[in-house]
């Protein structure tokens, strides 16, 4: 199960496990990219899809649809919290409450009500492995960053948590931390205005969505007892959230 399915990250983990056989639920909240994606994810053959439309940010909706998944869907192997967000870049005291409501909202609680809602699955057949999706700018503050680092800094503290009170039943939990990596995100970031998103990558040979799928899907390989907790991937001419080394 992979939310945030219908761009960036999540859709390149969707086909990569698709093209390996793998059964996939889908989720985000563009019902129209949903669909294409389910067609395009069918085309591979032989696997089964079911896309789910769904606001993360939505506890009630979040718990109903996961309650009311078909039997069939209820083991779900793996789940990849990957649907998140920046809103904004701007000082903390000129930052938008709007932003930062929508960026705690989506990043930290959204994760937590998928969690809270597929892990009793989880814990019910004490196997899976869940892999969530935190940032470099969960590991190291950024001026302008505040609110988006501190979202990943609780995606890193929660991961750890996860990994802790899920012990005893089997379950993995990986944290991969992204650098710079080219997809809607600073679209996103900087609502729609896609010049200023793009000199974000300027001069940088920037991660690509396929690049994080390849890392989760080795994780995702290895044997029953082995875990690999973190992983931080970065570009090769990004060294840390600061130090970046720009083709000018
Ligand atoms: P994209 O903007 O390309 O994709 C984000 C995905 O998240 C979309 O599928 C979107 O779907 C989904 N999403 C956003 N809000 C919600 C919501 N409320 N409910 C359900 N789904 C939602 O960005 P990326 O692929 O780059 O980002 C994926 C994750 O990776 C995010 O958590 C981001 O913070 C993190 N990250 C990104 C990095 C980068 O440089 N790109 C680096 C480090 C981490 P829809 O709009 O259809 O709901
Ligand atoms: C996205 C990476 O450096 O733009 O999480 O915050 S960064």
């Amino acid at each position: 199960m992979v939310t945030g399915a219908t761009a960036g990250f999540g859709k390149a983990i969707a086909m990569l496990f698709a093209k390996h056989g793998y059964n996939i639920i889908i989720s985000g909240r563009r019902k129209e990219r949903l669909d294409a994606l389910e067609k395009e994810l069918l085309s591979f053959g032989k696997i089964k899809v079911l896309s789910l439309n769904f606001d993360v940010r939505k506890q009630d909706e979040v718990a109903s649809v996961i309650q009311n998944l078909p039997a069939e869907w209820k083991a779900i192997d793996i789940l990849v919290n990957n649907a998140g967000l920046a809103a904004g870049l701007g000082h903390i005291d000129t930052g938008l409450i709007d932003d930062w409501d929508r960026m705690i909202d989506t990043n930290v609680k959204g994760l937590l009500y998928v969690t809270r809602a597929v892990a009793p699955l989880m814990v019910a057949r004490n196997s899976g492995h869940i892999f969530n999706i935190g940032s470099i700018a969960g590991l190291e503050a950024y001026e302008n960053g505040n609110v988006y680092c501190a979202t990943k800094s609780a995606v890193n503290s929660l991961s750890k948590s996860m990994r802790i009170d899920l012990l005893k039943n089997n379950i993995k939990v990986t944290h991969i931390a992204p650098g710079m990596a080219e997809t809607e995100f600073s679209l996103v970031r900087f609502n729609g205005d896609d010049e200023k998103a793009k000199t974000v990558y300027k001069g940088i040979d920037a991660l690509t969505a396929d690049d994080i799928a390849d890392a989760i899907y080795y994780c995702a390989s290895l044997p029953a007892h082995v875990c690999i907790n973190d992983l931080v991937i970065t570009p090769v001419q990004q060294a840390s959230a600061y130090y970046s080394n720009r083709k000018v």
